[in-house]
Formats: structure tokens, sequence, C-alpha cells
């Protein structure tokens, strides 16, 4: 059901740094089941098109350019509570304020360079599954 999916990525810093496998055996542990998932490159356009809510910040032209920096995960997570209990998964947006255990506060450096992504609604997780995802890779 689509209310119990959340839209992940394991960003470029976490795949850089070899923590493809852990980041995942965390997600696992913690009870969610994916749906979908693809190994994949974002390009300055498709990365400015996913983080366009983004556009007038501050941040967004250095977010776009680390975004597509280098190879991607992108997946679909199946959970009650999934985009909830998802964002307590990962902690904070910036790693340093992330509580202990949380996936950025293990894996994460800098606010930019957060190690994974999380959606914050069950509309945006929609969008941005069907962003990456066919209709017939996320059944
Ligand atoms: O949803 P979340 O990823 O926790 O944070 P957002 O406020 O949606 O920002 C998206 C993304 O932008 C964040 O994961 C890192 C980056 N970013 C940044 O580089 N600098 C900021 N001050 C805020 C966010
Ligand atoms: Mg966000």
């Amino acid at each position: 059901m689509i209310t119990n999916r959340t839209f992940t990525m394991i960003k470029p810093d976490a795949v850089d740094n070899g923590y493809i496998g852990a980041i995942l055996n965390d997600i696992i542990s913690a009870g969610f089941k994916i749906v979908a998932m693809k190994y994949t490159h974002l390009t300055a356009e498709t990365a400015g098109a996913f983080y366009e809510v983004h556009k007038e910040r501050p941040f967004y032209a250095d977010l776009v350019r680390f975004m597509s920096s280098g190879s991607i995960v992108a997946a679909i997570l199946e959970k009650d509570n999934a985009v909830e209990d998802f964002r307590k998964l990962i902690g904070a947006t910036d790693p340093s304020k992330a509580d202990a255990g949380t996936i950025r506060n293990k894996f994460a450096k800098s606010i930019e360079a957060n190690a994974v992504h999380g959606s914050d609604s069950d509309e945006n997780a929609a969008i941005e599954g069907n962003f990456f995802f066919s209709a017939l890779e996320r059944y």
C-alpha cells in the first residue's frame, strides 16, 4: 500500500566510502522491506529536478553538484508508518545533530554529504519513487 512506503537514496559520499552494505543492513534490520532498488548516477539535470523544491535555497547549487558527483543507490522501502519511521532511522539532516545510532550519525560527515535521503511525506514518497522507478519496477 502506497502509504506504507518511503523512498531513499544512499548518497555519493556513502557509496564512495563503501557503506552501501552497512546502510542496507541497518535499513533491513529496522524492519523495512526493499520493494525496488537500483544503483545509478544522477546528472546535474536529474539531481536539479529531484531537488527542485529547494531551488531558491542557498545550498541548492552545491547540493545538485554533490548529488551528481558520484553513484547513488535509489530504493523504495515498505513498512508500517514507513515515512516517519525512516526519518527516525536516518536522524537529523545535520549529522552532528543526529542521535547516536542513526544512519547519519554513523555514516555521514557533513550536512551536505549526509549519507542518505528519506522522503518527508507520503505524497513525496510516491513522487520520488515514481521519479526513479517505472510502474513495472515498483510493483
Ligand atoms: O530532508 P533532509 O534531507 O533531512 O533535508 P532537507 O532540508 O530536505 O534538505 C535536502 C538536502 O539538502 C539535505 O539532505 C542536505 C542538503 N542541505 C544542505 O546542503 N545544507 C543545508 N543547510 C540544508 C540541506
Ligand atoms: Mg527533505
